[in-house]
């Protein structure tokens, strides 16, 4: 029997992020896959020269597969894809359009989201990046108003990767008015493997809650 593959995420992390940890899109996909795995934790506060061995910019995830190591959410997804047809179409144009997909939530979804997110003020409306985003959310809305999937006619990692980016700026508002994007996040973290996922990590994060108050 093979190996359970290590996910390492940290032992905490304050209640803010918790259920948006990057671990989670690692849960989520091997929950789809049915794939054995083991969660183990690197401090969130104290990082050591150990984590930034495994990870160079000290964050999580980051796996052990038999032996293979892998960080970055995304780079992990591709690989866990490519032990299971139920994250990745085997048919080369589905594996392309799934792969270009990923690419496209990191690279041009996230690498606007993140940005907007961080120097977003709540109580003001002049963030530079407004513009920015909403061009991509209405391009993205356009494609996913023609369709349920990204890729393949079927769900895949490329979907489970967009839908959890797009779930931060969902939470702030920012999917208001584009209709497909909203029934689009809402239909793909229906699926039980996520909400599965969003528990345990809920529980994970709790459990370090007890230690801490635990260890002096
Ligand atoms: N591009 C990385 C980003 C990882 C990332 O931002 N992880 C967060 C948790 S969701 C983290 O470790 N943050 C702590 C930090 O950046 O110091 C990936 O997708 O794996």
């Amino acid at each position: 029997m093979a190996a359970p593959i290590i996910l390492t995420t940290y032992d905490w992390v304050p209640k803010g992020p918790r259920g948006f940890v990057r671990d989670l899109r690692v849960r989520w996909a091997l929950e789809e896959a049915g794939l054995a795995y083991a969660v183990r934790t690197t401090p969130f506060e104290n990082r050591g020269a150990e984590h930034f061995e495994r990870q160079p910019f000290g964050q999580v995830p980051f796996i052990d597969d038999d032996g293979i190591r892998v960080f970055e959410s995304g780079a992990i997804l591709l690989h866990l894809g490519k032990k299971s047809e139920t994250l990745m179409p085997r048919d080369p144009q589905g594996e392309a359009d799934t792969t270009q997909w990923v690419i496209a939530a990191l690279n041009s979804i996230e690498m606007v989201s993140v940005p907007w997110w961080f120097i977003r003020a709540p109580d003001k409306d002049d963030n530079p990046l407004e513009g920015w985003l909403r061009d991509r959310f209405k391009r993205l809305d356009a494609v996913l108003s023609g369709r349920q999937w990204l890729a393949a006619s079927r769900f895949t990692i490329a979907d489970l990767l967009m839908a959890d980016v797009l779930r931060v700026p969902r939470k702030l508002g920012a999917l208001d008015g584009f209709a497909s994007l909203i029934s689009y996040v809402e239909r793909v973290t229906a699926r039980p493997a996520f909400l599965k996922a969003v528990d345990d990590q809920m529980a994970h994060f709790a459990a370090g809650d007890q230690h801490r108050t635990r260890t002096p």
